[in-house]
């Protein structure tokens, strides 16, 4: 007895001192994505295929990081440099008290330009799956930002949710950096466009980067880094499933292949069986062909015409485009139409 009320008194680790203000969290429970069932269900397919979000387990989330970083990936610090320029403008476009919905837990660079840019926000909500990403970044956001209204929701952004009332809030704009829309199939982003414009209801906006069709060559070498980490990130999806569905899989004998496929428009990830091999996870046996691939994620380009229509047949118009000077890269401004 003694030993528990002696157990009782140890004081848990003061997260307070780190994350000064708590986060009422908007728990909207999400589905634990089922990785072991959509692992077995893509490679039982003819051609064998593995969802692009499962990359992000601790070490892919890692690598990504590393990768965004590298010389040949544009992506980042192209968009990075955008907001950089016109952050004033997008800040006057989106204009004065919104409810800033953020898809993703906006624990990058680019939101704090934004936040700082912006006319008196009214919250800023950002949505993760990851309780721990979310409530983490939420935490990091009001310490630097105390007079900010932070209400973070947690909650898979591809399926219906409902937001927190903001008393005061004029509009509600959704931001979605990264390019992060490109990994839709061009029907899937049409569904999400529809999707997030009912969300933000008439006089709504959404801020979006969107990765630009370029010469290939830019293209193939974004995704294949002297480096080898995009192999790696994409390597590390077998070693997760090994770990996670006791699996069996040989990852040196996989090749990370990565091209641009120029008819559709898109960097296709595939990992190549490099030999005639089976591997099993969870309780399931797969083969492989010599030179078979698991197609593991696409990666769409638009040019601005076809962004604009794909737009439009989502609800949505294109107020303001913003690109680099080398037009790699775009930040666009739509609104409910
Ligand atoms: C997360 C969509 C920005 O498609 O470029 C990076 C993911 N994959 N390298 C992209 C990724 C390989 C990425 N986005």
């Amino acid at each position: 007895m003694l030993q528990q009320l002696n157990h009782t008194t140890v004081v848990p680790p003061d997260r307070s001192a780190q994350h000064p203000r708590h986060h009422r969290l908007h728990d909207l429970s999400p589905k634990r994505d089922d990785f072991r069932s959509q692992v077995v269900h893509g490679l039982s397919q003819k051609r064998k295929i593995l969802p692009c979000k499962f990359f992000y387990d601790q070490r892919g989330s890692q690598l990504f990081d590393r990768m965004c970083e590298l010389p040949e990936y544009y992506l980042t610090r192209t968009e990075l440099q955008i907001l950089q320029s016109h952050v004033t403008e997008m800040a006057d476009a989106l204009g004065p008290d919104c409810r800033v919905v953020e898809y993703g837990s906006g624990s990058s660079l680019k939101t704090r330009l934004l936040l700082e840019a912006l006319h008196n926000p009214a919250a800023y909500v950002p949505l993760d799956i990851s309780r721990e990403h979310l409530l983490d970044a939420a935490g990091r956001l009001s310490s630097s930002y105390p007079d900010l209204k932070i209400l973070p929701v947690c909650a898979d952004y591809t399926r219906p949710f409902t937001l927190p009332e903001v008393p005061g809030a004029r509009r509600t704009v959704v931001y979605f950096p990264g390019s992060t829309i490109g990994n839709f199939e061009p029907h899937d982003a049409r569904a999400f466009l529809r999707t997030a414009a009912r969300l933000c209801g008439p006089g709504g906006g959404l801020l979006i980067g969107v990765d630009l069709k370029k010469d290939p060559a830019l293209l193939h070498a974004a995704y294949n880094d002297a480096a080898n980490v995009t192999a790696e990130f994409n390597l590390n999806l077998l070693h997760r499933i090994n770990h996670e569905l006791e699996g069996n899989f040989a990852p040196d004998r996989f090749a990370h292949y990565a091209f641009y496929n120029p008819r559709l428009g898109r960097i296709e990830m595939h990992l190549l069986s490099q030999a005639t091999q089976s591997a099993r996870a969870g309780g399931t046996h797969f083969h492989f062909r010599e030179g078979e691939t698991i197609f593991t994620e696409s990666s769409y380009k638009y040019t601005l015409d076809e962004f604009h229509s794909l737009a439009r047949a989502g609800g949505w118009s294109v107020q303001k485009v913003w690109t680099d000077p080398s037009k790699l890269f775009s930040v666009q401004y739509l609104t409910v139409s």
